[in-house]
């Protein structure tokens, strides 16, 4: 029987049969797929064979194969560095969900996540969360940030999920597709699928007053069925994000404003640093490409790996306060 998974909580599998019927399954002994070391050798999307097993009790089902994924988003594993997680597959479009404050969202966090989606070829649409707070000063940091993506031909829309701002406009992307909501804790992905669809009553959580951070609400992915003929992944929140191993010729290909101009580089294996008659540099010096995004590349080139941190200016901002204190 095949069946599509809707949920993995490590040992248990949950699919969906081909009948609508939801079943407990486990994983046959130990196969991998072919190709990728990763934690978690069955994701949520994942296509699966399984047989039934019928117990006096229960009914639960063994998994004896994947079916080949038509795509898949993965990170790095946080504390295996060389292995990955497979966040889901199988996904048509994936919203990655950005709050300007509360918790922050960095440029590098969202350059990091969409070289990673270009790479798996995952059309990728940011979403600008929370809305109805922004001050005057966030209001103008949201709409340089939603600049300089959409200038790269990213599609940015600006929501309030507790207002139900741009949730219509949201849902009418999400028809007869799977998509998926990323993102940092506390940013709203669940508080965003209940908007969508009220009775699912997701859990969510206030962020830390403190910390401005989310409290890792939800802690595994998991596949809903909307009303309006569309499946939503909701996912835990993600800290860093850690970029697959990559080539370090193939990164700029990822950055799609780099890729258009990277032929008109001198040197056809131009990394875009010090080399000269670059064609990437020069437009960065006529203000073309954002400093932001060439940061980030060099970051990703040098293989930082992504500290996430509250907030450099907050650290920042603590810190002259103290100054001022002392006087
Ligand atoms: N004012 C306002 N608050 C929001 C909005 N969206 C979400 N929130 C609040 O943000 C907090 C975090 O929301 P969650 O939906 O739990 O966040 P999450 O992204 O699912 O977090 P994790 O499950 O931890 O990854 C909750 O207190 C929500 O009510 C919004 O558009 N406006
Ligand atoms: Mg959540
Ligand atoms: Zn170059």
């Amino acid at each position: 029987m095949t069946g599509l998974v809707y949920k993995s909580t490590g040992s248990w599998y949950t699919v969906k049969s081909e009948k609508g019927d939801f079943i407990e399954c486990r994983m046959k002994g130990k196969f991998r797929m072919k190709g990728i070391k990763s934690t978690n050798p069955i994701a949520v999307g994942d296509i699966v064979d399984y047989e039934l097993e019928e117990t006096s009790d229960a009914v639960t089902g063994t998994i004896f194969n994947i079916h080949e994924r038509k795509n898949y988003i993965v990170r790095k594993s946080v504390n295996l560095s060389h292995q990955m997680h497979i966040i889901a597959s199988n996904i048509d479009r994936v919203f990655l969900l950005i709050t300007i404050n509360n918790p922050p969202t960095t440029f590098n966090f969202i350059d990091r996540f969409l070289v990673t989606a270009e790479a798996y070829n995952i059309e990728t649409i940011l979403v600008f969360n929370k809305i109805d707070t922004f001050d005057e000063p966030t209001l103008e940091d949201q709409l340089y940030m939603q600049y300089v993506y959409q200038q790269i031909g990213y599609k940015c829309l600006r929501v309030s999920s507790t207002e139900m701002k741009g949730v219509d406009e949201l849902k009418e992307m999400m028809i007869g597709k799977v998509s998926m909501f990323s993102g940092h804790s506390g940013v709203g992905k669940s508080t965003l699928v209940n908007a969508m669809e009220p009775s699912l009553h997701l859990k969510t959580k206030t962020i830390s007053e403190a910390s401005k951070q989310g409290q890792h609400t939800t802690t595994f992915a998991e596949m809903y069925d909307l009303s309006f003929n569309a499946k939503i992944i909701d996912t835990p929140g993600i800290k860093g994000f850690g970029i697959v191993d990559m080539e370090k010729e193939e990164i700029s290909g990822y950055f799609p404003e780099f890729f258009k101009l990277k032929d008109q580089c001198k040197f056809n294996n131009c990394l875009h640093k010090e080399e000269p008659h670059c064609a990437i540099k020069a437009a960065l010096e006529r203000d073309e490409i954002a400093w932001s995004r060439y940061n980030s590349y060099l970051k990703i080139l040098e293989g930082d790996e992504e500290n996430y941190r509250t907030d450099s200016y907050d650290e920042d901002r603590k810190i002259s306060d103290e100054t001022r204190n002392q006087k």
